[in-house]
């Protein structure tokens, strides 16, 4: 196969994100499939018009019906909305498209289990945008981890912390909207965290949660870009938040070890702190995306007069990636997560093989995610469904 012809629906920060990943592969990994950026695809006319020249595809669509039937197209890309990937999904999936779609994969897990039979009838390759997994530092975890350098691991603890819309008078923006998000904090980054969770820990058994919303009226937006907006001065034009602002919970996992997860907007100072440690009997990681070329590593078999957490910077040649980029100690960023991942789904349609993580493994978030929302409403422990 020499091409791949990308058609992508939403061109905001995530649209950005993709379109940028199309943009580098070809020229710093020459030997994957060639990404073609052929149609990019959204409602309002100027702004698609503008992102289509800026981000550099080659046509502009404003129907995604029109979209997925097109014969030019090969992989039907999904940024839009929460609530729009459903049924692109299933639109793209019966026209014979190769899917990928943004995180959190569905508003609910039928929607999810719908999606997956979708894409698995019509024998299309699938792919949910958890990106984190593709820092190298995270891989280096995950190496030490399966290779049982840290033992057998006892305890996760996650979190996503944030902080863009502590101020009160932030606009009501469609991420704190149920119908369009699905849910808050809790699938916006708890998702996230879940789905690092399973790569490194293994499963999640059962969960138990609590949530609150801070914040209970907005004002309406009038703009929204990235995770930036400005609201209506006029205050009579309110909105009720239908998400949780927070999320915490508890877990346990099928291999006997503990979890703690917290996702919250709330917590100053905190832009995008996506960051996890882990114990086993023989050592322990830890990882902060903000500090995302960095691997914290203790070892309980060091000498004990130089006992303690070493940093590893993730970026030289023993590690994931580092022959594509740049000289040891020459860091890479957030953009690589998505070109590494989007290598990943190339390389699987390319291989005929279904990519890591795919539709499964977002099933399979989407259940805990409504078994925390049930432990919630139930104020009790919940049985996980991993059913796939
Ligand atoms: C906003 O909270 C956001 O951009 C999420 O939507 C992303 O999934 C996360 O990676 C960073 O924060």
């Amino acid at each position: 196969m020499a091409e791949v012809r990308v058609g992508m629906v939403g061109y905001k920060f995530m649209g950005k994100a993709h379109s940028h990943a199309y943009h580098d592969i070809p020229l710093f990994f020459p030997k994957v499939v060639r990404p073609i950026k052929q149609v990019i695809c959204g409602r309002d006319p100027d702004g698609l018009q503008g992102a289509r020249t800026q981000f550099g595809w080659n046509h502009a669509e404003t129907d995604w019906r029109r979209l997925v039937e097109r014969d030019d197209v090969d992989l039907i890309d999904v940024n839009a909305p929460s609530n729009a990937h459903k049924d692109i999904v299933i639109a793209a999936a019966q026209n014979g498209k190769h899917v990928f779609c943004e995180k959190p994969l569905a508003l609910t897990l039928a929607d999810s289990r719908e999606m997956l039979g979708a894409v698995r009838e019509a024998g299309v390759k699938h792919m949910v945008g958890f990106n984190y997994r593709f820092a190298p530092a995270v891989k280096l975890a995950k190496s030490l981890i399966d290779s049982g350098r840290l033992g057998k691991i006892y305890h996760f603890r996650g979190l996503f912390l944030q902080d863009w819309i502590i101020d009160p008078s932030f606009p009501h923006v469609w991420r704190l909207d149920k119908e369009v998000a699905g849910s808050g904090s809790l699938g916006d980054l708890g998702a996230h965290s879940i789905d690092l969770a399973r790569f490194l820990v293994g499963e999640i058994s059962e969960v138990v949660a609590m949530s609150e919303t801070f914040v209970k009226r907005r004002p309406k937006p009038t703009s929204m870009t990235g995770l930036t907006a400005t609201a209506s001065s006029d205050t009579s034009e309110m909105v009720d938040v239908t998400v949780d602002d927070a999320t915490l919970f508890m877990a346990r996992f099928e291999n006997g070890a503990l979890g703690s997860f917290e996702a919250t907007r709330f917590a100053p100072g905190h832009r995008c702190t996506n960051s996890f440690e882990i114990n086993g009997n023989l050592g322990s990681v830890r990882f902060d995306f903000e500090r995302m070329n960095e691997l914290e590593v203790y070892f309980t078999s060091d000498e004990s007069d130089v006992q303690g957490f070493r940093r590893v910077i993730a970026t030289d040649p023993a590690h994931a990636y580092s022959d594509i980029w740049w000289p040891p100690g020459h860091t890479i960023g957030y953009e690589q997560t998505f070109i590494h991942e989007v290598v990943e789904l190339l390389q699987a349609i390319d291989e005929d093989r279904l990519p890591l993580p795919n539709f499964e493994d977002g099933v399979i978030c989407q259940s805990i995610l409504q078994s925390v929302e049930q432990s919630i409403e139930t104020r009790a422990w919940v049985k996980v469904d991993n059913r796939v």
